[in-house]
């Protein structure tokens, strides 16, 4: 398996809609596998697989906390089916957006058709920390960041902060 490098901000790939898996073959289960190793090393508890660079519309997920035991998720071709009219304001980060943090309001609870890695239909129906998390990466998959939830002045603030150290960086 291979740790895989993060796309940060303002790269562009950010901004690109995700493809349909259209079949759960041994590179889809390889490509899930090493997000969920890269996830694992960030750390963080989710992550979309256009967050190391593929548009296909993977995402991986585990709630557990570091001394716990690992509780790994996959979802393929995840779409919410419902959500509730009732929200909830959680802090938000993002691996691609690292050591920015801004509270986000959401539906509290949502469910979520996805494929399993079997390639079984599956819904579940989330609250709390997962329905904010399945929330934040299916975004991902649209091409939408949680900045995008937060006042113009906010986002190009943060935007421009990320476009300077890219520039830093490719100068250096
Ligand atoms: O998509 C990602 O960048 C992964 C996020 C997922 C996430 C963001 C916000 C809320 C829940 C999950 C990373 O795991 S960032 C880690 C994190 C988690 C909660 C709050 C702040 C940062
Ligand atoms: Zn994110």
């Amino acid at each position: 398996m291979a740790i895989r490098p993060l796309v940060i901000l303002p790269d562009s790939v950010l901004r690109q809609v995700s493809d349909p898996v259209q079949a759960i073959t041994p590179e889809i289960k390889t490509l899930a596998a090493e997000m969920l190793e890269t996830m694992y090393d960030a750390p963080g508890i989710g992550l979309a697989a256009i967050q190391v660079g593929v548009p296909k519309r993977i995402v991986t997920i585990d709630l557990a906390k570091q001394d716990e035991e690992k509780q790994p998720m996959v979802f393929v071709n995840p779409e919410v089916t419902w959500s509730s009219d009732e929200t909830s304001i959680h802090e938000e980060g993002c691996l691609s957006i690292p050591e920015y943090y801004e509270e986000v309001e959401r539906p509290a609870r949502v469910k979520v058709r996805y494929l399993d890695l079997d390639g079984k239909q599956q819904e579940v129906e989330a609250e709390g920390l997962l329905a904010t998390c399945l929330q934040h990466e299916i975004d991902h998959l649209n091409g939408v960041l949680f900045i995008d939830y937060l006042s113009r002045l906010k986002r190009e603030r943060v935007t421009k902060r990320f476009a300077k150290a890219a520039r830093r960086e490719s100068a250096a």
